[in-house]
């Protein structure tokens, strides 16, 4: 099987396959994701993100159910934290989207976060090409919106929902500038609890002092006002809004440029992160980095080195060594 060409004709054993290969850092995976790029930049990206339990998946689910409606086909990719306290999460339970696992349009993945930080995120920027790729319009990528390695994945999205429900101390994180910082449309879900009122209030206040100039794209069409919008995603209450507020947003980025910016910077992250991990690994390959690593924290626990002229020592001599291939 042709997996490039059998990925942009929407083969579904095609897609998972070549997913399995790009999480589990497949030698062929790059060549692959390399192949299929030219045919990326369709997708619109979705970030959903906020508090456990706070409603994510139930949303994505009747999100699904309208973009289906449209005729768009869509895909989730969920990533679960790895994180000892959410460890014991089934990811079955994380997903409340059975009711589209029948349905072709649609395509649900989940990802285990991996050890270290720049991982995940770059292993999802790869499976979001492939998704982009398969021909899915909209993909949203669900995290849990607590860790560092949640930001990083949530940094890869065109648009990030900001999923929060009354009585779960989202009050309190409200308040929290970075977490307001990182959504561009606001979720108050269950609003059919009591508090709901109180948490929008709370929301209005915090955004009002968010600072446009933490615009890291820096076009100057002004800011994009944030939608805050109550939904009820468990009975189906206020989701056309939702939508209606997504596809808003989405054509505001658009037009005023800052989605080009936003790809544009996404772009140069992910270059540089890809640029960090092979000259890590051309290291790591040369002089054994992982290897020497207890030998050289001795060395200096001993005090017979210093550590940058230590490293400094090995790159000269990595330098030295490459100039004779
Ligand atoms: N009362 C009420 N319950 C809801 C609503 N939306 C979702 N729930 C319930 O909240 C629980 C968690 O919903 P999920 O959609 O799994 O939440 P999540 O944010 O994806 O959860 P994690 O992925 O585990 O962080 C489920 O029992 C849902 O049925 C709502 O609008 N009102
Ligand atoms: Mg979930």
């Amino acid at each position: 099987m042709d997996l490039v060409t059998e990925v942009c004709r929407g083969n579904l054993r095609a897609i998972a396959r070549t997913i399995s290969l790009v999480e589990d850092l497949d030698p062929q995976a790059e060549e692959l994701v390399d192949a299929l790029y030219p045919r990326t930049g369709a997708a619109t990206v979705i970030g959903v993100t906020g508090s456990p339990g706070a409603g994510k998946s139930t949303l994505v689910d009747g999100l699904i159910s309208l973009e289906r409606r449209r005729g768009g086909k869509v895909a989730v990719v969920a990533v679960d934290p790895s994180s000892p306290f959410s460890g014991g999460a089934i990811l079955g339970d994380r997903l409340r989207m059975q009711t589209h696992a029948t349905d072709p349009g649609v395509f649900i993945r989940s990802m285990a976060s991996r050890g270290f930080l720049g991982g995940t995120a770059a292993a999802t920027a790869d499976v979001i090409k492939v998704l982009d790729a398969a021909g899915y319009q909209t993909i949203f990528i669900e995290t849990i919106g607590v860790g560092q390695t949640e930001i990083k994945v949530v940094e890869l999205s065109d648009i990030v929902l900001l999923v929060m429900m009354p009585g779960a101390g989202d009050e309190i994180q409200a308040m929290k500038a970075g977490i307001m910082e990182i959504g561009d449309i606001f979720v108050i879900n269950k609003k059919d609890l009591p508090g709901a009122e109180k948490l929008l209030a709370e929301v209005e206040y915090s955004l009002s002092f968010k600072e446009s100039a933490a615009d890291p794209v820096g076009t100057d069409s002004g800011p994009i006002d944030n939608p805050i919008l109550m939904t009820s995603a468990v009975h189906g209450e206020g989701m056309e809004q939702l939508l209606g507020a997504i596809d808003g947003y989405a054509g505001k980025l658009d037009s005023s440029g800052k989605l080009e910016g936003k790809r544009r910077f996404r772009l140069e992250r992910e270059l540089l992160a890809i640029l960090n991990r092979k000259v890590h690994e051309l290291m790591d390959v040369h002089i054994e980095v992982s290897k020497q690593l207890p030998g050289w924290a001795e060395q200096l626990y001993r005090r017979e080195t210093r550590p940058y002229a230590l490293i400094n020592e090995q790159i000269r001599k990595f330098m030295k060594e490459r100039k004779g291939d």
